[in-house]
This record gives C-alpha cells, sequence and structure tokens, in this order.
C-alpha cells in the first residue's frame, strides 16, 4: 500500500513539473521582449535591423497540395525582381520577406505578390515589419476540395468540356474532337466527392502504358511520366471538385486517346480524342 502511495506521489510530481515546465497552472508564461528597435528608427541607418515579415501556410498546385521543391517567390509591388524566395515541404512553405537597412526602398504598407512555380498566386498581402501570418497560396484552379458535388463550370466558347461521372471510375464523354493544328483548350472537371482524377492525351494505343509509366513516376508527378514522348497533353492531379483548363495545339489528324493515369483507373477511365483534317 505504501508503495502505491509513493508510486502516485512520484507521478503526481512528475505532472507537477510538466505543467510547469509547459506553463500551464498557475504559472504566468512570460511574453517573448521585443528588443528590436521600432522600424522607423531603423529606416536608412545602417546596422539597424528591421523585423522582416513572415508567411507561411499550404501551397496548393491546380487543386492539389504542391510537390516538394515547388518555388514560391515573394514581390514587392513596383520592384521587378523578387525580394524573398522559398521551395515547398510537405506541401508548405515558410517565407521571411526581410527589408536589408540599407535599401532605399522601403517595404511598409506595400503590397506583396506570390509566385508559384512561375505562376501568379493568390492572395496578396501588405508588408508589414515584424508581422507574421499564416496565407494560404493557391495557383491554378485551387478550389479547395468540394464536400458535395461541385457547381457546372463555365466552358469558354470554343472549349471542349469533359467531367467525370460522378464518382465512378469513368469520364462523362467516350470522345472528344477538335481540329488538327487548332489550339483547343478542355475544360477538365473532376466532379467526383471522393477520387482524384486527371486528365492525359496520349498516342493512340498506349493509355495502359502511359499510365503504367505514370504509376512508377509517382503521385508527387500527379501520376505523369516527365518527358514522355507519348503524352501529348494534360491536366495535374485534380482534388474531388477541381476543374482545370488544358490548353494544347491539336495534333495531326488522327485518333489519339485521353485517358486518367491515377492507378488502377485507366481501364475504365479512358476515351478517344479525334483530330481532324
Ligand atoms: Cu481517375
Amino acid at each position: 500500500m505504501l508503495q502505491v502511495i509513493l508510486k502516485l506521489t512520484g507521478i503526481f510530481a512528475v505532472v507537477s513539473f510538466l505543467a510547469i515546465a509547459c506553463g500551464g497552472g498557475d504559472v504566468p508564461t512570460q511574453a517573448p521582449q521585443n528588443t528590436t528597435a521600432p522600424p522607423e528608427v531603423s529606416f536608412g541607418q545602417p546596422g539597424g535591423p528591421i523585423p522582416p515579415h513572415a508567411f507561411v501556410g499550404t501551397v496548393t498546385v491546380d487543386g492539389a497540395a504542391a510537390v516538394d521543391g515547388t518555388q514560391v517567390t515573394a514581390f514587392l509591388e513596383g520592384v521587378p525582381d523578387s525580394v524573398a524566395g522559398t521551395t515547398v515541404t510537405d506541401g508548405r512553405y515558410v517565407i521571411k520577406i526581410v527589408q536589408r537597412s540599407s535599401s532605399s526602398t522601403l517595404f511598409a504598407d506595400r503590397k506583396i505578390t506570390f509566385k508559384i512555380g512561375g505562376r501568379d498566386g493568390s492572395p496578396t498581402a501588405v508588408w508589414i515589419s515584424g508581422a507574421a501570418d499564416e496565407l494560404n497560396l493557391v495557383v491554378g484552379s485551387g478550389a479547395p476540395p468540394a464536400v458535395d458535388a461541385p457547381p457546372p463550370v463555365d466552358v469558354p466558347a470554343g472549349a471542349l468540356a469533359i467531367s467525370t461521372e460522378g464518382d465512378t471510375l469513368k469520364f462523362d464523354q467516350a470522345s472528344l474532337e477538335a481540329k488538327a493544328g487548332s489550339t483547343v483548350t478542355v475544360v477538365f472537371q473532376n466532379a467526383s466527392t471522393i477520387n482524384q482524377h486527371n486528365w492525359v492525351l496520349v498516342q493512340s494505343g498506349t493509355k495502359d502504358e502511359v499510365a503504367a509509366a505514370g504509376t512508377e513516376a509517382g503521385a508527387e508527378a500527379h501520376w505523369i511520366p516527365s518527358g514522355d514522348d507519348r503524352v501529348l497533353a494534360k491536366s495535374g492531379l485534380l482534388e474531388p471538385g477541381g476543374t482545370q483548363e488544358v490548353r494544347f495545339t491539336v495534333p495531326a489528324a488522327g485518333t489519339y486517346q485521353f485517358v486518367c493515369t491515377f492507378p488502377g483507373h485507366n481501364f475504365t477511365m479512358f476515351g478517344d480524342f479525334i483530330a481532324t483534317p
């Protein structure tokens, strides 16, 4: 019995210690002291550091989490070169935008824009010295995954629309047609509420081989082999509810295939693409 009491006392002591160590209980936590001089004092004075503006958040490209290594660059309104850059890790980025004290360009209250893999991202922000913000960046058709069936998509005049048959592993069109040599826009909507899909135009008779190569390329590659001559046009891997416009030059007259290269989908999710003379 005594042993049990001693054991319990020991556990209590450990719990109390942890509570204090973690700043819990009645122990007040000390806010970190800001010892940095305020920006208005530092501007233009050599050696006077100006606290940067930090941003962290997720990066979504065409409805899917950005692959590792995707470039994120920040631009200051009116400055042609980027003012900061980083790369995506695990779908997230961290960027600190520093105004050098020697800089003649004052950053305060100016607009910050972001590029993701060279494309204009959203949203934008305003630079504030010492601020740290959670800002989730999106580029392309980066609508957040829909919970319900997505609404109809606006299809531009002359574009070809293709979707999925709800949650089945099928496209809603058995074939698409466009004039050889013309520039066409395929608007691909992933109408599924559960599955990721892509739309890939490939040489005739190669859909299963390309899908197998895509499986080897992996999810980071959107299940599409890179630098593969059999791939003629492609969307990214779209989250449920996502939409992407794929713009490309229609190849020479003939019959081609389109397919979803998500592992296993290629057996039911494909169709013919006919390039008319
Ligand atoms: Cu699919």
